[in-house]
């Protein structure tokens, strides 16, 4: 049977290569579908939402670049699957893009699809990568005293995802990479196998940026809108519990509080909750003296939320948490009311973050977009005692 399924599969691709897309059964052809080529990548299972969003512009970047010369590559936006800061949806089905961002907007600047999309357009049952890479890092980065960029096939290696929940995606051949340096240099690799047509990457999270913070960047980064209802549900929220009804707010001072595995691992970055209310006020009454309102976005648990809540209250502030529903978690799932926190961070009058968390990058480049000054944006939180080095500024490039 398994022989049978992979002769069937075989019979669709010869047809693809050589007239597009034909179903078998009702004997149709599309003859443009399958003339593009589709590239897929995964990021190291443990990974985060927002270094997700980070790999996203690697690939979409690589792939705008390449659509200005006529090539004719996809990307299959890899849907979102039990992410392990996720922990109310520990069951779930992968989520689709759609679900988040505007996809619209995402197909303004690269050539993306949706994994459902591919699955949808052609009918196929299953798919089958030609050559999936399991990318590795070298084991000395600065072999010779210089980071270089490079490339060489490796040995043992596994994928280490779950292809987001489907069972019907397979792979005719694995193939590992030790790889450093340029997104672009991928290239080189799928250059190999001109007759492929779907082509996957493992740990995506490798390869770098060609080029960090240019205009290409940024227009990049400004296709990133989000849902439209995750949009409406934050501005409800700044209106009715922040007195804001305009992009830049005034009226409130907004915190990313990172907590949970972080403040863990991080120990030497974050402060105590005494310490955050101290620095809070501190920083409000240099500022912005006038403004009650604090908003606080964190993953922290709630005897500690619940704490830095009534501290602040004793000394005059009003504090404020989006707090979903469940129908509202339901709908949203833990990134859309992740997402709802950053657009509410995003536009307040001041923003505090927490070091090197790239939640608080995501925030940092939204007000970027919006047009804040930067004195407004690039805070941190300090440890309550010892160093406490400035943020990086990335400013944008229009
Ligand atoms: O987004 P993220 O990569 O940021 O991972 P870091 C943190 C996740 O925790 C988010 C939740 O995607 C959210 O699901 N989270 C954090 C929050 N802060 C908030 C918040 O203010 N509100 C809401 N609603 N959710 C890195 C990870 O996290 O931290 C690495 O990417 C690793 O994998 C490292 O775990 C320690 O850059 O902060």
């Amino acid at each position: 049977i398994i022989k049978l399924l992979f002769l069937f599969l075989g019979l669709i691709f010869t047809n693809a290569n050589n007239e597009g897309y034909c179903d078998l059964k009702t004997k149709t052809c599309d003859h443009d579908f399958f003339k593009e080529k589709f590239i897929l990548y995964d990021v190291n299972p443990p990974e985060g939402f927002n270094l997700r969003r980070d790999v996203y512009m690697r690939f979409a970047i690589m792939l705008s670049d390449a659509k200005k010369n006529k090539n004719e590559w996809k990307l299959i936006l890899p849907p979102w699957y039990r992410l392990y800061h996720w922990r109310s949806e520990s069951k779930s089905s992968p989520i689709h893009w759609s679900k988040f961002f505007d996809i619209e907007s995402l197909k303004s600047f690269a050539p993306v699809v949706e994994l459902h999309e591919v699955f949808s357009k052609t009918e196929i049952n299953i798919l089958n990568i030609d050559r999936l890479y399991v990318l590795q890092n070298f084991p000395d980065p600065f072999e010779d005293g210089e980071f270089k960029d490079k490339w060489e096939f490796g040995e043992d290696c596994d994928y280490d995802g779950e292809f987001w929940g489907y069972n019907n995606i397979t792979f005719t051949e694995i193939v590992c990479v030790k790889f450093q340096g340029r997104i672009s240099n991928l290239w080189e690799l799928i250059a190999l196998h001109p007759s492929d047509k779907f082509v996957m990457f493992a740990h995506g999270e490798i390869p770098l940026h060609d080029h960090y913070g240019t205009k290409t960047f940024w227009d990049c980064r400004k296709s990133m809108k989000f849902n439209k209802d995750l949009i409406e549900t934050a501005k409800k929220f700044m209106s009715e519990h922040l007195d804001c009804k305009e992009e830049k707010c005034t009226s409130y001072v907004s915190v990313h509080w990172r907590r949970q595995d972080f403040a863990r691992s991080r120990r030497k970055d974050v402060p105590s909750i005494q310490g955050t209310v101290k620095q809070l006020d501190t920083f409000i009454k240099k500022n912005t003296p006038n403004v009650v309102n604090v908003f606080i976005a964190s993953d922290g648990q709630n005897s500690e939320l619940t704490q830095l809540e009534s501290q602040l209250k004793s000394i005059g502030y009003r504090v404020h948490f989006f707090v979903p529903s469940m129908s509202e978690l339901d709908d949203f799932k833990d990134g859309g009311v992740a997402i709802i926190d950053q657009i509410i961070c995003s536009h307040a009058a001041y923003f505090i973050g927490t070091f090197e968390s790239t939640f608080t990058f995501r925030i940092q480049e939204e007000r970027e977009i919006l047009g804040f000054d930067s004195s407004t944006t690039f805070n941190r939180l300090c440890p309550d005692s010892g160093k406490c080095e400035k943020p990086s500024k990335w400013s944008i490039v229009n």
